[in-house]
């Protein structure tokens, strides 16, 4: 079963990781170089069994992200939690108001002012992906912003038009934004590839919380993918995840052995229902999941 490749690399790293401080001040066991293969042929998808993964929540975020949407307003519209963390941390130190997730994730969403000025998270994925900003500098040295590059639909354009290129890239690393991001890309760089007809994809993930955030970004990846392959008239080929700090913070031991202690169990499809006009036209009752029956959720606290 593909799932074993997830479990097996959880329980190296938690067997034999080196243990090293970390930003948040959690504490991470960690490997450094990893990698992962998933065939996507036959509607099949990285999707975990052993514990319940929610996949329309990833679905939701992937979905914002192409949009350019940068703000967690109309995450929480559609009560997806998984930025509020974030912005929450920065108000409550700004203002020293505890206000709760609950209370804040419902004035973001009441308030349009309030979402403006607090639930910004800079120009993270939606903002790269499909605006990235450029500049043109005049002949006196001073520069004026110039039409935004929309990556998602050139890599489209291009696997349409120049399939064998080397050069289906999407970028979310841009350096000189770093500064201004919530949390600099983790799932920075995607890249597409044909061959045979199949459109493969891979993902680098700079960093990576194997508990928390990698059962979303193998799925959310996955569903990219499949997105280009339905718009570009090709097959899903493999989807190639590499990480770069691949890691398990120390207060997640509890969902660590358990999960670990289960075996992987079935093999859920995903279909896509219609085919959008484009790849920016996709709503979340498009996708349909099957043979989807996943072992109990594990809740574990997630590192801010
Ligand atoms: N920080 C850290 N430390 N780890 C992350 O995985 C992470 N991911 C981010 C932003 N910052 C991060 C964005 N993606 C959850 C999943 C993905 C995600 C953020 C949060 C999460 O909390 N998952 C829980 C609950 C899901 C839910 O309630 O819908 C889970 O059990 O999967
Ligand atoms: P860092 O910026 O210090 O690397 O912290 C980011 C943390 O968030 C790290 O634990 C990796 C995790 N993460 C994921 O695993 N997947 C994601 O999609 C995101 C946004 C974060």
């Amino acid at each position: 079963h593909p799932e074993w490749q997830y479990l097996d690399l959880m329980r190296q790293i938690w067997e034999h990781g080196s243990e090293r401080r970390d930003r948040t001040g959690v504490g991470t066991r960690s490997v450094f170089g990893t990698m992962l293969r998933f065939d996507l042929a036959d509607g099949r998808m990285p999707l975990l069994t052993t514990k319940r993964v929610y996949w329309k929540t990833a679905t939701r975020e992937m979905l914002w992200f192409l949009t350019g949407d940068t703000n967690i307003r109309e995450l929480c519209k559609q009560n997806v939690q998984i930025w509020t963390d974030w912005p929450l941390d920065t108000y409550r130190r700004e203002t020293g108001d505890d206000i709760s997730r609950e209370d804040f994730s419902a004035r973001i969403v009441e308030d349009a002012a309030f979402a403006a000025r607090w639930g910004e998270l800079g120009p993270v994925y939606g903002k790269q992906w499909v605006d990235w900003p450029t500049y043109q500098y005049q002949a006196d040295g001073s520069y004026q912003k110039g039409p935004g590059i929309n990556q998602v639909a050139q890599v489209v354009e291009s696997l349409r038009n120049n399939p064998g290129s080397r050069r289906h890239i999407i970028e979310g690393w841009n350096v000189a934004q770093l500064d201004t991001m919530a949390l600099p890309p983790c799932h920075k760089t995607y890249q597409f590839h044909v061959s045979d007809g199949r459109l493969n994809g891979a993902l680098y993930q700079r960093s990576c919380d194997v508990a928390l955030g990698l059962p979303f970004n193998l799925w959310s990846a996955a569903l990219l993918q499949r997105m280009m392959a339905q718009q570009t008239g090709l097959e899903p080929g493999e989807f190639v995840w590499m990480g770069g700090d691949t890691h398990l913070y120390l207060n997640h031991t509890d969902l660590v052995e358990e999960q670990l202690s289960r075996t992987p169990d079935g093999e859920p499809v995903l279909t896509i229902a219609r085919k959008p006009d484009t790849i920016f036209d996709y709503k979340i009752d498009d996708f349909v999941v099957e043979n989807y029956q996943p072992q109990g959720a594990l809740k574990a606290p997630i590192a801010v």
